[in-house]
């Protein structure tokens, strides 16, 4: 962890990229973020995935907690290019941050300064290579996901993730690698920070935005994936049941990819085995993420290459 970081428009080590303790984001959370992934491409180079929409995204939860990002998209951009470029990494995690800096204190922020940097870092499947082949054991959550009630599931804001936080140790220390949580009216919702997909009888059901998702960009990709394979996908209230009599489960995100679930609640689901769906989709999804595919080429966005 470092690789120089993007600080308010310059690269610096990452030991000079320095914030006051009185940063406001520190004290309550006012930071929204996005995880995005750079893979190697077949070519030798390295491509973003969906680097348009994620920006898209960082923008968009920085304006629901009304911050005002202090440079363009296309600088943001650029500047995720030049910090994995320095960064000589070809496959990396990247994870832009805006927040409130330091100014005054209190609950009002619109006086404290925005401020953004750009981390990357190597980071393996965040619920493993073997998970990825042979699925991982969830259980669902005794705490329920935050609803637009109270905040705002659409925006990726750092303080929302204390719900996910609290998920995320409660299924660690009763010794299952994920949460599954509901959403305040009881029905599935998702995984700490993954989306989630039910096969039944060769249909896919996933959470609607009715049940107070994360508009994920993996589950966009996945779900147009799916439809291009010919499989019916419906976005609908999932009852928790459900998750007991699936034939296929698995997650998306950018962290954990697309991982399988053999195991919910000490149940496996279908032979408790990645199952056929699955397994084409994750197939079709890798091909996409590592620049394979010529029909998801337009997904990638290209790092130029270093200039020397
Ligand atoms: N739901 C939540 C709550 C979530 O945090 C993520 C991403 C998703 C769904 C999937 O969204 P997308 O990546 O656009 O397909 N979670 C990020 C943070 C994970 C972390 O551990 O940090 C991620 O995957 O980068």
């Amino acid at each position: 962890m470092s690789h120089q970081i993007w600080m308010n428009g310059d690269l610096v080590n990452h030991e000079d990229a320095k914030v006051s303790v009185l940063t406001h984001a520190l004290h309550y959370g006012t930071s929204v973020f996005e995880g995005v992934r750079a893979y190697e491409t077949p070519d030798g180079g390295s491509a973003v995935f969906r680097h348009a929409d994620h920006i898209d995204r960082l923008y968009r939860s920085a304006a629901l907690y009304h911050m005002e990002i202090p440079f363009t998209k296309d600088e943001i951009r650029q500047a995720t290019f030049d910090t994995i470029t320095a960064s000589g990494l070809k496959s990396c995690y990247i994870r832009p941050l805006v927040f409130r800096g330091a100014g005054p204190m209190g609950l009002y922020p619109l006086d404290c300064p925005v401020e953004v940097i750009i981390a990357v870092w190597a980071w393996g499947a965040y619920l493993g290579d073997e998970g990825k082949v042979n699925g991982v054991r969830a259980k669902v959550s005794s705490w329920r996901r935050i609803s637009s009630d109270a905040l705002i599931p659409t925006a990726k804001a750092g303080g929302q993730y204390l719900n996910s936080i609290l998920a995320k140790i409660e299924a660690d220390k009763a010794g299952y690698e994920e949460a599954i949580l509901l959403d305040s009216n009881g029905y599935v919702n998702e995984g700490t920070g993954e989306n989630l997909f039910l096969v039944k009888d060769g249909v896919v059901h996933t959470p609607g935005f009715a049940n107070d998702i994360l508009e994920g960009i993996n589950r966009a990709a996945a779900i147009e994936i799916l439809r291009d394979q010919g499989y019916e996908v419906v976005e609908r209230n999932i009852a928790r049941g459900e998750l007991y009599r699936a034939d296929e489960i698995f997650m998306t995100g950018t962290a954990a990819e697309l991982t399988p679930i053999r195991e919910v609640d000490d149940l496996p689901v279908g032979d408790g085995t990645r199952g056929p769906i699955t397994t084409e989709i994750q197939a079709i999804f890798e091909d996409a993420l590592h620049g394979r595919s010529e029909r998801y080429a337009h997904w990638l966005d290209k790092v130029p290459a270093a200039v020397s």
